[in-house]
């Protein structure tokens, strides 16, 4: 090639010497210049010169690649960092020598060291108020309302850009929803670190009293498409991002401890199993259909799963209520290397409630956001759900100890062999902004993992470590999921990765590898600050199939169903029954009773009599139960966590109607909100209702619209008398009572308790009170579930 031109821009930088510019046109003196030829124009003033000699300098830097030695052998076990070396002048490293020619585009040069993607969310917050309408590229929009035509009755015209850009943009605003845990609801917040836990893990974020990440949790159901109600039968996902300043770090988990099956190889076909039939889709958001009964009759270890799903845990009160649990078993390594095995749980500070099955199937239809709703008007409200983060910690000795395996996901670590040490809480104070744009985009992944946290050998981790990442590159569209602005850490991340679709950074210079000399060796490996696995030991030979512990699929069941309370194991006999008489095959109904007889004749007996079916012979077990450590767990029961007691967030319906003592409604009214409750005055109509002393009194809400089934507790005051031998107020409490919701009935509202037919005059429950300041109490404990009877009596 023949002599190169200084580039125009580059002229611009600074006034070379024309004495520069003569040398420049002649790359041969431009080399000497490179070498620090007495002949060359002085390296500082002249840019390119000063760009190469930087180049050069860095170059000279790495005689060699230094770690090469150190990738073999016992060496190659402690990374070393990268070496790392500074250019005289930053223009080395730059991709361009224009860099610093700044516009209100191209705003100024990178700053060194710094990925403005991983800045907090403001960077991206939009707010459009007093702005014109544009289009995507900032045209102002004259007229939002009609197509361009040719004539007022004419044809639209192809040209119309406007309308084009605003129908194609719409046209594409779906992506595919998650397959599973497709219907959720998230929230921002924080965790905040009780005590370091240095001595366990070299996790920063645990390792200071009061040490505060930021955290975006997602909730959800999974079997429901995006659209699903939010109270079917089923497991809830509880997912946290935690935004740790070494990376972020995920526990995407479930409310319930432990799973359907084994192996990864299952999951597909619980999921076809369990998700609506594939010939005409349904049903929807429900297990209760012959594929999912089929399939896991067949797969014996689901049984200890199941009856967590048959239990009221999968019906749960609200998101501010469930458990969390990260499932599998992991690893806390602390900076001597030192692994042991840990579990994780959430534990909400509002305690675990649930609702009544038949109460969730009219919420399914009065309120199929009820969940949702709850979660975001709590935290309007500044109700924040909070929840206490606990680990099980063991040796790995220990665990090896155990009747059954702690790499099989279809076991607990019982409470009573490992207790929970409390390590953290998480504080929910933030709704999203939007939810596509941070509920919808979030991309949670197992393999989100920080320095001190590591995987276990579960073989069903193993498959989810694979398929989180997996799954989001086509939900969101490319390797780049990364810099939407919900998913990207607030710890800087660097690396040689570019391109790909919708590609956000500007990455500055020309080196995209390592090593390089050419960038300084950065960005450089990080060694023993870096996340390293651990060394795990392992000689054996490859092969399919399972350790012998994972062949006892009933004894956790049996415990867990020995913990339960009576009225708890009433509900999931009720489940398992419900769900049965829904499957159409009776094969499969006599199959999963054969199944859970292994579990407890008690329940399978229970079951069988609700099917009207003569209790089969059991199933026969892969092998004989071990003898199980813990017997009985009282910390299974939903009873062992009733939380603090506190009210905030509960909804109270008061009923009114003509004639009602209007001062003594604001006398309950006032105590309630006193007490952080969500109090509607509900009514027969909108119409205001005239008080005994002749005053009026504004209803909120109707029968019609805010059912029973919507409201935590009902106050009945005296004076309601206008609302007897109405079949919506009678109804309204017959629910409550059914669901075993606290009544406060005052003066001659016992008259209309009375006539819904609830026993006024039973002693024993503590939920049908007379008196605030009890029925106060009673909204703690949330309901009293000894009240109900199999079939309903009222
Ligand atoms: Fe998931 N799971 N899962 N899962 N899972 C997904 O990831 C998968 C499993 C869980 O709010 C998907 O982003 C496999 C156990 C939650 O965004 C997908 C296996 C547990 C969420 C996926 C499992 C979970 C998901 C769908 C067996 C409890 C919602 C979309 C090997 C510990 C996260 C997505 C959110 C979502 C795969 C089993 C919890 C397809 C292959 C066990 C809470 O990647």
């Amino acid at each position: 090639m023949a002599a190169r031109k200084r580039p125009n821009a580059a002229s611009k930088r600074s006034t070379p010497t024309t004495r520069s510019a003569t040398k420049r046109a002649n790359p041969s003196n431009s080399k000497s210049t490179v070498r620090g030829s007495r002949k060359g124009p002085a390296p500082d003033r002249d840019p390119v010169a000063l760009q190469k000699q930087g180049a050069q300098q860095l170059a000279a830097d790495f005689p060699s690649n230094p770690n090469k030695p150190k990738e073999f052998g016992p060496a190659a076990r402690k990374p070393k960092p990268g070496k790392v070396a500074r250019a005289a002048d930053p223009s080395a490293t730059a991709s361009t020598l224009t860099e610093g020619t700044a516009s209100q585009k191209t705003g100024a040069a990178a700053r060194s060291g710094i990925n403005p993607t991983n800045d907090s969310l403001e960077r991206v917050r939009l707010d459009s108020s007093g702005q014109a309408l544009t289009t995507n590229f900032g045209q102002p929009v004259a007229d939002n309302q009609s197509s361009l035509k040719m004539g007022l009755r004419g044809p639209a015209l192809l040209e119309d850009f406007v309308l084009r850009e605003k129908i194609t943009h719409f046209d594409h605003e779906r992506i595919p929803e998650r397959i599973v845990h497709a219907r959720g609801s998230a929230a921002h917040g924080f965790f905040e670190c009780y005590e370091s836990l240095a001595q366990f893990t070299k996790a920063s974020f645990l390792a200071e009293t009061g040490k505060q990440t930021p955290v975006f949790v997602r909730f959800s159901t999974v079997a429901g498409e995006r659209g699903s109600t939010d109270t079917p039968r089923d497991v809830r996902g509880f997912a946290t991002k935690f935004y740790t300043d070494a990376g972020n770090f995920d526990i995407v988990g479930n409310n319930i401890p432990v799973f359907f099956i084994q192996d990864a190889m299952k999951f597909p076909d619980l999921v076809h199993a369990l998700k609506p039939e594939p010939h005409n889709a349904m049903p929807q958001a429900a297990s209760a259909h012959d594929t999912f009964w089929d399939f896991v009759s067949l797969m014996p270890e689901s049984a200890h799963m199941l009856m967590w799903v048959m239990s009221d845990r999968a019906l749960p009160r609200s998101f501010r209520m469930i458990q969390g649990f990260g499932v599998h078993t992991f690893r806390l390594i602390n900076s001597s290397g030192r692994s042991r095995f840990v579990k994780f749980h959430w534990t909400p500070m509002a305690g675990t409630h649930s609702l009544d099955w038949d109460e969730s199937v009219k919420i399914a239809g009065a309120d199929p956001d009820f969940t949702r709703r709850d979660l975001w008007e709590s935290i309007e409200a500044g109700v924040f759900p909070e929840y206490e983060l606990g680990f099980q910690i063991m040796s790995e000795a220990q665990a090896e100890g155990f009747s059954f395996d702690v790499l099989d996901p279809t076991k607990i670590v019982p409470e009573e062999l490992v207790p929970v040490r409390p390590v953290g809480r998480m504080v929910l104070n933030r709704n999203p902004d939007n939810f596509f744009a941070e509920t919808e985009q979030v991309a949670f992944g197992v393999q989100n993992l920080v320095p001190g946290i590591d995987f276990s050998n579960d073989p069903l981790l193993a498959g989810r470590i694979h398929s989180y990442f997996d799954t989001q590159l086509l939900r969101l569209g490319g390797p780049n999921f990364h810099e939407i602005p919900i998913n990207t850490p607030i710890a800087q991340a660097h690396n040689n990765q570019r391109d790909g679709m919708h590609r956000q950074a500007i990455h500055r210079g020309r080196v995209s590898y390592e090593p390089n000399s050419l960038g300084g060796g950065s960005p450089y490996q990080a060694g023993p600050e870096g996340f390293t696995s651990f060394p795990e030991p392992i000689a054996d030979s490859k092969g399919r199939g399972k350790p012998e512990k994972f062949a006892d699929h009933f004894s956790q069941a049996t415990l867990f169903w020995n913990s339960q309370t009576p009225f708890e194991k009433a509900h999931i006999v009720r489940g398992f029954r419900f769900e049965l008489t829904k499957v159409q095959v009776a094969a499969i109904r006599e199959r999963t009773v054969a199944m859970i007889r292994n579990v407890s004749d008690e329940l399978a007996a229970a079951v069988a009599d609700g099917l009207g079916i003569t209790l089969p012979r059991a199933m026969p077990r892969s092998v004989d139960s071990p003898t199980p450590e813990v017997l009985v767990s009282p910390a299974l029961s939903l009873t062992a966590r009733p939380g603090n007691g506190d009210v905030r967030g509960r909804r109270v319906a008061v009923l009114v109607g003509p004639g009602v003592d209007g001062a003594l409604v604001e006398k309950c009214e006032s105590a309630l909100k006193g007490a952080g409750t969500v109090v509607r005055r509900v009514a027969v109509d909108l119409n205001a209702v005239e008080t005994s002393t002749g005053d009026l009194l504004e209803p909120d809400s109707t029968f019609e619209t805010m059912p029973s089934v919507l409201f935590d507790a009902v106050v009945v005051p005296d004076g309601t008398e206008g609302l007897r031998a109405l079949g919506q107020p009678l109804e309204f409490l017959r629910d409550q009572y059914r669901h075993c919701k606290p009544i406060l009935y005052l003066g001659s509202g016992s008259e209309l308790v009375a006539e819904a037919g609830i026993p006024t005059n039973d002693q024993s429950d503590w939920a049908l009170v007379q008196e605030i300041g009890a029925f106060i109490k009673a909204l703690g404990q949330h309901r009293n579930w000894e009240r109900a009877t199999d079939p309903p009596s009222v």
